[in-house]
C-alpha cells in the first residue's frame, strides 16, 4: 500500500517550508494581479489520485488502457468550459498559459509567419514575440503599442500596421492593460486583412465568466488562457476555439508541445469551470473590478497617477514619477513587499527605465477580493500604500502605517489560522 502517513511525518522540512508559506500568504496583502487563492475543494481535486493515470491521447482515443474514469473527467472539464464561456471547442489538456499560445500559433501557423501583437513594454506577454521567448524565435512578430497621450490602445494604429504587414494572425488580450478591448474592432481588422483572430485572455477569462468583461469568444478564431488567475482554478491553462480549429489545436498540445496530460490538474479545471459559472462567481468577478476601480481612484486622489487614467478590469499600473521622480518600481515593490503588501514592479508606456527597474507598479485585485476586501477596504489600502510610499524614508510614519496593513491582512486572511497549507 502506498504510505498514508501525512507530509508532516514523512518531510518535515518540506511541510515546514509549505507551512512558512501560507503565513506569508496570511500576513501580506496581495495585490498581484495573476495571483488568487484556491480553495480545499480545488487542493483537494488537484492533488488527487488522478494524478497517477497516465493518458496519452484524447477521451476515446486514448494510448494506455484504463482511461474510461479519466475520459469522463476531459469531457467533463470541456463540456463546462464550452458552456461556461459559449465556445464550440475547448482544449483542457494545456498546462500553461504559456503553452497554450505555443500550441495554438503552431496549430495554425508555419514557423517564420507574421504576427501582430502588443509591445511586450506597453503590456503584452513574453508569448506575443519576445525575442527571448519561442514567439520572437519562431515567428516574425510586428508590434502595435498604446497612444502616448492616452496610453489606450490605438486602433487606427493596429489597422494602419495589418494592412502594412498583412499578419497570418492578430493578438489581442494582455497582462498589462487596464481597459476594455473592443474585440468587434479587432475583428474587422482580422478579416480585413484574412488574419485569425486569437485572444489571450489569461488575465480577464475569470471576469469573462462571471461577466465582468465582454466575451472575446464570439469574436475571436481562438482564446488561451490560464485557469490560476481571476478564475481561482488550479495552475493550468485551457484553449477555447471554433470547431473549425479543434483538431490542429488538439494535435498541436498533443502530440506537438505536450506528453501525458495532467489528468489531476484536469479535474481541478473541471471544478473550476463549474464554480465560476455559479450565481456567486459572477458577485465576486463584478467585486474584483469594483475593488481595483476604488483602488486605482484611492490612489490617484493621493496622488499617483493611474495610467491610462483608471481601470475597467481587475487590474492597473501607477506611474512612480508622480509621486517622487527618483522612485524606481524595483524600490517601490521591495519596500511594499517589506512592509506587508506584495506586488509587482511593471514597466508604464514609454518607459525610460529598463524592465528590471522600471518606472511602475502593477496591481490587481482578485486576491484581495477573494480574502472579502470590499470598496471600504480598498480605499485605506490606496491611502495606506501612497503614504508607506510617500513617507518612506520616515521610519515612525512607515511604522503607522504598517500596524494598519497588518490590521487589514489579519482582519481578511487568506486562509484560517490552523491551515497548514494542503489538503
Ligand atoms: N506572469 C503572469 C503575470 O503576472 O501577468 C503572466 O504570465
Amino acid at each position: 500500500m502506498s504510505d498514508m502517513r501525512p507530509i508532516e511525518q514523512v518531510d518535515p522540512l518540506l511541510a515546514g517550508l509549505i507551512q512558512k508559506e501560507v503565513d506569508r500568504q496570511r500576513s501580506q496583502i496581495h495585490l498581484i494581479a495573476s495571483e488568487n487563492y484556491i480553495s480545499m475543494a480545488m487542493m483537494q481535486a488537484s492533488g488527487s489520485v488522478l494524478s497517477n493515470k497516465y493518458s496519452e491521447g484524447y477521451p476515446g482515443r486514448r494510448y494506455y488502457e484504463g482511461c474510461a474514469i479519466i475520459d469522463e473527467v476531459e469531457v467533463l472539464a470541456r463540456e463546462r468550459a464550452k458552456r461556461l464561456f459559449g465556445a464550440e471547442h475547448a482544449n483542457v489538456q494545456v498546462h500553461s498559459g504559456s503553452q497554450a499560445n505555443l500550441a495554438a500559433y503552431n496549430a495554425v501557423l508555419e514557423p517564420g509567419d507574421t504576427i501582430l501583437g502588443m509591445r511586450l513594454d506597453q503590456g503584452g506577454h513574453l508569448t506575443h514575440g519576445s525575442p527571448v521567448n519561442f514567439s520572437g524565435k519562431l515567428f516574425n512578430f510586428v508590434a502595435y503599442g498604446v497612444d502616448e497621450k492616452t496610453e489606450q490602445i490605438d486602433l487606427d494604429q493596429v489597422r494602419a500596421l495589418a494592412l502594412e504587414h498583412r499578419p497570418k494572425m492578430i493578438v489581442a488580450g494582455y497582462s498589462a492593460y487596464s481597459q476594455l478591448i473592443d474585440w468587434a474592432a479587432f475583428r474587422r481588422i482580422a478579416d480585413e486583412v484574412d488574419a485569425i483572430f486569437l485572444v489571450d485572455a489569461a488575465h480577464i477569462i475569470g471576469l469573462i465568466a462571471g461577466s465582468a468583461h465582454p466575451n472575446p469568444t464570439p469574436h475571436a478564431d481562438i482564446v488561451t488562457a490560464t485557469t490560476h488567475k481571476a478564475l481561482r482554478g488550479p495552475r493550468g491553462g485551457v484553449i477555447l476555439s471554433r470547431e473549425k480549429f479543434a483538431k490542429q489545436i488538439d494535435k498541436a498540445v498533443f502530440p506537438f508541445a505536450q506528453g501525458g496530460p495532467l489528468n489531476n490538474q484536469i479535474a481541478a479545471k473541471a471544478l473550476c469551470f463549474e464554480l465560476a459559472g455559479r450565481a456567486d462567481f459572477k458577485t465576486y468577478s463584478n467585486q474584483i473590478v469594483r475593488n481595483a476601480k476604488v483602488l486605482a481612484g484611492a490612489m490617484d486622489d493621493e496622488g499617483l497617477r493611474v495610467i491610462s487614467g483608471g481601470t475597467e478590469n481587475h487590474m492597473f499600473l501607477v506611474d512612480l514619477r508622480s509621486l517622487d521622480p527618483d522612485l524606481t518600481g524595483k524600490e517601490a515593490s521591495q519596500f511594499l513587499d517589506d512592509h506587508g503588501v506584495t506586488l509587482n514592479r511593471n514597466a508604464i508606456p514609454f518607459d525610460p527605465r529598463s524592465p528590471f527597474i522600471t518606472s511602475g507598479l502593477r496591481l490587481g485585485t482578485p486576491s484581495v477580493t477573494t480574502a472579502g476586501m470590499m470598496q471600504e477596504q480598498m480605499v485605506l489600502l490606496g491611502k495606506l500604500i501612497v503614504e508607506i510610499l510617500r513617507k518612506r524614508i520616515d521610519p515612525y510614519s512607515v511604522t503607522l502605517y504598517t500596524d494598519q496593513i497588518r490590521e487589514l491582512a489579519d482582519a481578511f486572511p487568506a486562509y484560517p489560522e490552523d491551515f497548514a497549507g494542503h489538503a
